[in-house]
């Protein structure tokens, strides 16, 4: 036969354009497209289904340090099976320095944990928390060349916080090496004035944990962040965008010229700051916090109209009922304990394509876009992943655009034991995951061993 597998009858959607073709796949690749293709080992049929590529998702944490007795609920396994589950081909997770380590033995750490356990392809973020001249002037070039091409640098959490000198460093380097810079963008010192005025006011509550992270802290951070960047004369991406005023700074700095991207995710979109005043609010804390229903429509609109250019979930999961996860002793005392972050790998694109396509918000390209094709673009991994093409790794899910789900833990695949989304309806579901041609998910099975590989990156496109 001529190919592997010929995926028949679909409707391919790509960033560009939604067209009826076969494809077929040889040695893992895309090598024809087409009206008719015929002469595989495999033939899948994709009547009536939407023929996508794999969801990249470019922000998740796996096995991530967080703080004294806290573990994180998912390890290279599970996280990676969640997201093949969810439609995903490529994870990109975050390699964390510690304090006074190096950027090589932190990546051999997540290395070791990662390897032979992937059921998705992998490639790493590094977190930049100790830029010495040494990481700046020597490793973060030579990673650079390696294929590490991205970071992402902190203005909060003790431990990771860089100072504005540091960033302005930090990003210069990014510069030098072609790599792309990211910043988690929130005022510490403002986070930790209210804070403590609220612990001393006894307001310990988890609801407390959105209210002394209020709109400005994060505004503020943001202006600073593009400030620094225009500055330090480098593109940069600001992650987890969960408002409008943030939003606006990004959309005033590009409109001035300067190369900003902005990333959203589903809990700014679907979830607001009440969901943690519930009994078990712990569940839903995570930074920057979800905010109100004007915030929900204010981040609808920045993917509509291209202020965001990608959609990723920032999966940080924990375990609810477990005193190393949302239960940490001290959090009873204090919000401050409560380790940030929900999961979401597997719930991403359902949301959005319900939330999203099917209500009319956005194009079934944009849909591809927002999920894959610019995460590739904007994280080196171009034109080999994130589009159906001649050439591109076969990285490819099927979707049944009809399927009505009610998300709930009970079908999820992650190490969590909640999920913030519990009994929210959605129209559109993955019923097959391809990564380089192998079928990693079908109709809800896991079909074969981890095989995903850590995938080195080019430098990224503007
Ligand atoms: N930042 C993240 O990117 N994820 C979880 C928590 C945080 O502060
Ligand atoms: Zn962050
Ligand atoms: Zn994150």
């Amino acid at each position: 036969p001529s190919f592997d597998t010929i995926i028949s009858g679909g409707t391919v959607v790509t960033a560009s354009d939604t067209f009826k073709a076969d494809i077929g796949i040889r040695g893992g690749r895309i090598v024809a497209i087409a009206d008719t293709l015929t002469g595989a080992a495999e033939v899948i049929d994709a009547s009536g289904r939407l023929v996508m590529p794999g969801g990249i998702d470019s922000h998740v944490h796996i096995s991530q340090p967080s703080g004294e007795g806290v573990v994180m609920a998912d390890d290279f396994d599970s996280a990676t099976r969640s997201a093949a589950f969810g439609g995903n081909t490529t994870v990109m997770p975050f390699c964390f320095q510690e304090q006074g380590q190096s950027l090589r033995d932190a990546l051999s750490w997540y290395h070791g944990l990662a390897e032979g356990q992937c059921h998705v392809d992998v490639s790493f973020h590094l977190i930049v928390s100790d830029p010495t001249p040494q990481v700046l002037g020597q490793e973060l070039p030579a990673l650079a060349e390696e294929g590490y091409t991205s970071f992402k640098m902190f203005m909060t959490y003790e431990g990771l916080k860089l100072t504005d000198r540091q960033i302005l460093e930090t990003m210069t380097a990014a510069k030098l090496s072609g790599a792309r810079a990211m910043i988690h963008a929130e005022n510490d010192d403002a986070i930790n004035f209210l804070r403590d005025q609220a612990e001393l006011a006894g307001d310990t509550a988890p609801k407390f944990h959105a209210l002394t992270r209020p709109i400005p802290v994060e505004r503020e951070a943001t202006h600073r962040a593009i400030s620094l960047a225009e500055i330090a004369d480098v593109p940069l991406m600001i992650v987890h965008v969960s408002n409008r005023e943030a939003m606006e700074e990004i959309a005033r700095a590009r409109a001035r010229g300067l190369k900003i991207y902005g990333e959203t995710c589903p809990q700014y979109l679907v979830l607001t700051a009440e969901d943690l005043d519930i009994p078990q609010g712990a569940k839903n804390v995570c930074s920057p916090p979800p905010r109100d229903t004007a915030s929900q429509a204010a981040c609808w609109e920045g993917i509509e109209q291209g202020i965001f250019d990608v959609y990723s979930s920032d999966h940080c999961p924990f375990r609810y009922d477990d005193t190393a996860g949302k239960k940490h002793p001290m959090g009873e005392k204090s919000f401050r304990w409560i380790p940030n972050g929900i999961p979401g790998v597997e719930t991403r694109l359902p949301i959005l394509f319900s939330e999203g396509v099917v209500k009319g918000r956005i194009s079934l390209q944009r849909f591809v876009a927002l999920t894959a094709t610019n995460h590739a673009r904007l994280y080196g991994l171009y034109p080999r992943k994130g589009t159906i093409a001649i050439g591109a790794d076969a990285d490819i899910v099927l979707w049944d655009p009809e399927r009505q789900m009610t998300l709930s833990q009970d079908i999820l695949h992650h190490g969590s034991d909640y999920t913030p989304y519990e009994g929210f309806e959605v129209t559109g579901w993955p019923v097959l995951t391809m990564v380089r041609g192998q079928v990693v998910v079908r109709d809800g099975t896991l079909s074969t061993p981890s095989t995903g590989l850590h995938i080195p990156r080019e430098k990224p496109q503007a």
